[in-house]
């Protein structure tokens, strides 16, 4: 399918979707605002801009401040498309037609103009920034509760289109991290493979989804990890690469470790991890269907990494024993994934169908996604091992430390840890696996 047919159905859905809920929840009309620049305080360069997720789920215009969506049961669309006079900037280009043509698209020179809109006295629903809202009278609900939860959750089924616009988004980001993998090899600096994934994704950095974890050696241990070195390592030990892409405003979130060159012993033991640790990925991200709890998943993959731990030795006692004794938190105290789309860690992944809160389980607070997996959920897989001094030093203090091969361990935290990651699409069937399928088209 095209993209204009793609997008054709993904705003028919979403408008059909839209009708009910205005009507359900009381409203004549929903706006919502794509926000607007901030300023630094004491400064007058603005911060990167990007859109939020409510805006980019309509209409792929991921950096376009101060336009204003206007949406109305059995009406066209209309898209307050700002393009002011301003001999300062260029202002935004113009909308292109395969998606513009689902939109009554009118030009504005000031975001005065759509405030008038606004200030219409109906049953008014309008999502964006507060301060931005503020005084546009007592008739409009800001960013109402049950209508935003709403919509949330039809967020977490992805359209046609939100797919393809993931799957292009997982190949960008497979090129550049082939590319950053070479660059790796060629042993280069933390900076020089940022510069290199750049490169090869050809886009402006602000354009990242998230910004990207380029960890060399020990640096893999610290979990969101946020320098790039200039100078690199004496010895290219290890490689840890979390980055994606956007395309429309969609995300990837991929990560790969590698290892670097070294024959040493601990060397190939950590080549044996990381094999293990992308087997068990695998096997996670296959078993993402509808109707598996994700908690579960989560408790599976720790499952994994304990026969992991076991079978090299680096832990003794029956898996059961490993993770009843917590002795995989301290390996793996992060969550087995998120839900993905124009946000790369997307909404209501800790409620249910219904907007009633789902906690994640006292044991595992950093987990992200609680519920039931649906069919058109895109969810991040990406179970991780890592060797964390602060962590290991606690594990150390406890009885479950008893069953640690400490020299062993020890040994392996010059190589920092392992993270492998792909984007899943849920379906009733066979799961898709995006990233693995992005890595297979460009090989
Ligand atoms: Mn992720």
């Amino acid at each position: 399918m095209s993209d204009q047919a793609l997008y054709s159905a993904h705003i028919n859905h979403r408008r059909e979707r839209l009708d009910h809920l205005l009507n359900a929840h009381g409203f004549d009309v929903l706006f919502i605002h794509s926000g607007r620049l901030s300023y630094p305080r004491f400064d007058d360069r603005a911060q990167p801009f990007r859109v939020h997720g409510h805006f980019n789920a309509w209409v792929p215009l991921p950096y376009t401040p101060d336009c204003l969506l206007e949406l109305r049961s059995g009406q066209r669309p209309v898209l307050w498309y700002l393009q002011p006079e301003d001999f300062w900037h260029a202002p935004p280009k113009a909308p292109e037609e395969w998606w513009a043509s689902q939109w009554d698209v009118q030009i504005i020179k000031d975001p005065a103009d759509w405030v008038k809109r606004i200030e219409r006295s109906e049953a008014t629903a309008v999502i964006g920034e507060e301060a931005h809202l503020a005084g546009l009278g007592d008739h409009i609900a800001v960013n109402p509760r049950s209508l935003m939860q709403a919509l949330d959750e039809d967020r977490t089924f992805k359209t046609e289109y939100e797919r393809a616009c993931i799957y292009q988004a997982s190949l960008k980001g497979a090129r550049a991290h082939r590319a950053a993998k070479a660059a790796f090899d060629e042993g280069q600096s933390e900076l020089g493979i940022f510069q290199a994934y750049l490169h090869a994704l050809n886009e402006d950095p602000m354009t990242l989804p998230y910004d990207g974890i380029v960890a060399l050696n020990d640096h893999a241990s610290i979990l969101h990890y946020q320098h790039r070195d200039i100078e690199g390592p004496k010895a290219h030990l290890s490689f840890l690469l979390d980055a994606g892409a956007d395309h429309l405003g969609y995300a990837s979130d991929i990560t790969r470790t590698h290892m670097g060159h070294a024959q040493t012993r601990e060397g190939g033991m950590f080549q044996g991890l990381i094999d293990a640790m992308d087997h068990l990925e695998r096997g996670l991200a296959h078993s993402a269907r509808a109707g598996h709890s994700f908690v579960d998943m989560h408790h599976q993959a720790h499952q994994g990494i304990a026969q992991i731990l076991s079978q090299t030795d680096l832990v003794s006692g029956s898996s059961e024993s490993i993770v009843a004794g917590g002795i995989t938190r301290t390996f793996f105290p992060h969550g087995l994934g998120h839900f993905l789309g124009a946000q790369v860690h997307d909404v209501a992944g800790q409620v249910d169908g219904q907007g009633r809160p789902l906690p994640p389980p006292p044991d595992d607070p950093m987990l992200r996604l609680t519920r039931a997996l649906k069919e058109g959920n895109v969810v991040t897989i990406e179970p991780g091992l890592y060797f964390i001094p602060m962590l290991l030093e606690k594990l150390k203090g406890e009885s479950a430390g008893q069953q640690v091969n400490w020299p062993a361990v020890e040994s392996l935290i010059p190589f920092g840890g392992i993270r492998i990651e792909d984007n899943v699409l849920v379906t009733e069937a066979e799961p898709v696996n995006y990233t693995r399928e992005a890595f297979h088209a460009i090989d």
